[in-house]
């Protein structure tokens, strides 16, 4: 840091403000967005250290995703548009809570730590969501960036997964330039229009879709994609600003509650789905003619999208890998569902996109979602290249032809950097109208095991520690083997505890084959986090 810089951080107008500790937690700052704008100056500092250190643009995305419009939030995405690499969360944790008079040491600590070269120019990508405190934030942002002498190419109000693909295509672009977002949609656009071939679909599909965009960016971008699609599909955006973000809506709302979010239609078997407040999630849901609510989660995503692509596997006669990535939150009979009837390797891993991104990439084709929305399909380099190669390969079969041809429809239908709910969207209209599906035959394929997540309010949720992707308990001592006695006690049973990443409570996860059993389930289990981890407030009693 040059004197000038040094001067520039003393005298910057950002002063750390006397809040408890913030964490960089699963998905970077999250916080009610009046004690962040310290926070966010001190990111923009960050940002440009990790963009010299990788010589390569960093991204900022400023969002708080489904919590509510009070709050907001931060998180960095490296260069090809993955999250920061773990081993930087700490250092972010650390730079957020310093003092101010032990800033400017923290940061020669973390330069000097690092090696980095501070001569180099550097851009930062930022991009926002439609939060009000946003602007002001991103001021903050900003002063940080410009403090270290980096350079700001904002994008202004985008989606998240967006960010993460502009971050991930321009540092590719052999030529340095800044990709637009116009590249994305014609991309996504693309693929979806040319894999749609001459495919005749009659009877079931309805190429007609209700999206709830939880008020939140996802609308912008889904009236912008119809831009790009024709009239291939017809997506009716509601909840698309006009009321309060995420707020009864959005995809976090609809799966937790298990519901229809305000304002959506209640005409029986009519095919919907919720996006949530950055666009990064994606469930779909209707319900039936007796009103009965049926949920279409991220389970049920992963599985249509491995029917799809083990069928063009075995049509194409390409020998590539398929794997899926879970974890423990999915649904038993998914995951029974893949093993035995798909026959298809399951891993399971902890919570948070980062962990299920990184094994994914260990397939040729690994697919990953969350059971709460979030997820994509991941093509190896090196399978990409192989199916590039097969395209012009005049010894195949016309059928072995169409196949690839639709493999590589999908490379760039699928945003590939990060669960994308717009390009989720695309990927599911797709199978199901290549297969004539309603919403109901894509149910259809398995039964989701009677379930029930809970929170338990303790006084401080890191006594709970677990090990095995989130499945079991190692603190505190003895929980774990209550649990086990429990689960021995319900027909399928299986459950799990763990701290939140994202709020400060214990969430408790149970599933059983009778759906009378569930909440006793769900309760014992609670009451056991709540006896073991010193519970505070309500004893969880009832639902
Ligand atoms: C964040 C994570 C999501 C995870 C959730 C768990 C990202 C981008 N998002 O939203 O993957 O499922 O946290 O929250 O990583 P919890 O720890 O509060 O249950
Ligand atoms: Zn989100």
């Amino acid at each position: 840091m040059n004197p000038s810089e040094i001067e520039s951080i003393q005298n910057s107008q950002y002063k750390r403000l006397n809040i408890d500790r913030i964490e960089y937690g699963t998905a970077g700052f999250r916080a009610r967005s009046e004690v962040l704008e310290h926070v966010f100056y001190r990111m923009g500092l960050l940002a440009v250290l990790r963009s010299k250190l990788k010589n390569a643009n960093i991204g900022l995305m400023i969002t708080a995703s489904h919590n509510p419009e009070s709050d907001n939030g931060i998180k960095l995405v490296d260069p090809h548009g993955e999250m920061l690499e773990i081993s930087w969360e700490g250092i972010a944790t650390d730079l957020a809570n310093i003092n101010d008079e032990g800033l400017i040491s923290l940061l020669w600590q973390i330069i000097n730590d690092n090696g980095i070269e501070m001569s180099m120019p550097v851009t930062i990508i930022i991009g926002r969501d439609t939060r009000k405190s946003s602007p002001l934030l991103l001021n903050a942002a900003i002063s940080g960036i410009k403090a270290l002498s980096g350079n700001v190419k904002d994008f202004g109000i985008i989606t998240t997964p967006q960010l993460h693909y502009l971050v991930a295509t321009t540092n590719t672009n052999a030529d340095k330039s800044f990709s637009s977002l116009e590249s994305y949609y014609k991309k996504l656009g693309n693929g979806f229009k040319r894999i749609r071939g001459e495919t005749q679909y009659s009877n079931k599909y309805k190429a007609n879709l209700y999206v709830d965009a939880a008020n939140g960016v996802g609308a912008n971008a889904l009236k912008d994609i119809q831009k790009y699609i024709d009239s291939v599909l017809t997506i009716n955006v509601f909840n698309d600003g006009n009321g309060e973000l995420n707020y009864n809506c959005g995809a976090d709302f609809v799966k937790t509650r298990s519901k229809l979010p305000l304002n959506s239609s209640n005409k029986p078997y009519v095919r919907l789905a919720s996006i949530d407040g950055d666009a990064d999630r994606l469930v779909y849901f209707y319900v039936d003619d007796q009103n009965k609510f049926h949920l279409m989660d991220g389970d049920r995503i992963a599985t249509l999208a491995a029917v799809y692509l083990k069928e063009l596997l075995e049509e194409s006669n390409l020998s590539l890998k398929l794997g899926i990535v879970q974890t423990a939150y999915a649904n038993g009979a998914s995951t029974n569902y893949i093993l035995n009837v798909l026959k298809i390797p399951v891993a399971c891993v902890p919570t948070g996109v980062k962990h299920l991104h990184a094994k994914a990439t260990e397939y040729d084709i690994g697919i990953y979602f969350e059971a709460n929305g979030h997820g994509t399909v991941l093509f190896k380099d090196t399978a990409i290249k192989l199916i590039q190669e097969s395209l012009t390969n005049t010894q195949l079969s016309t059928s072995e032809k169409t196949a690839i041809s639709k493999i590589m429809d999908l490379v760039d239908m699928i945003n590939q950097t990060v669960g994308d709910a717009i390009s989720d969207i695309l990927l599911v209209e797709t199978i199901l109208r290549t297969k004539d599906w309603s919403i109901v035959e894509w149910e259809q394929s398995y039964t989701d095991l009677p379930n029930k997540l809970l929170k338990v309010n303790v006084k401080d949720r890191n006594v709970v520690t677990v090990t095995d992707a989130n499945r079991r308990c190692v603190t505190p001592k003895g929980l774990q083997e209550k649990i086990n006695e429990t689960i021995a006690r319900y027909e399928k049973g299986r459950a799990f505890v763990r701290s939140s990443g994202t709020e400060d409570v214990i969430r408790v996860y149970v599933e059983c084959e009778s759906p009378s059993d569930v909440d006793k389930f769900a309760l014992e289990v609670a009451n056991l986090v709540y006896n073991f981890a010193n519970g505070i407030g309500p004893r969880p009693e009832s639902l």
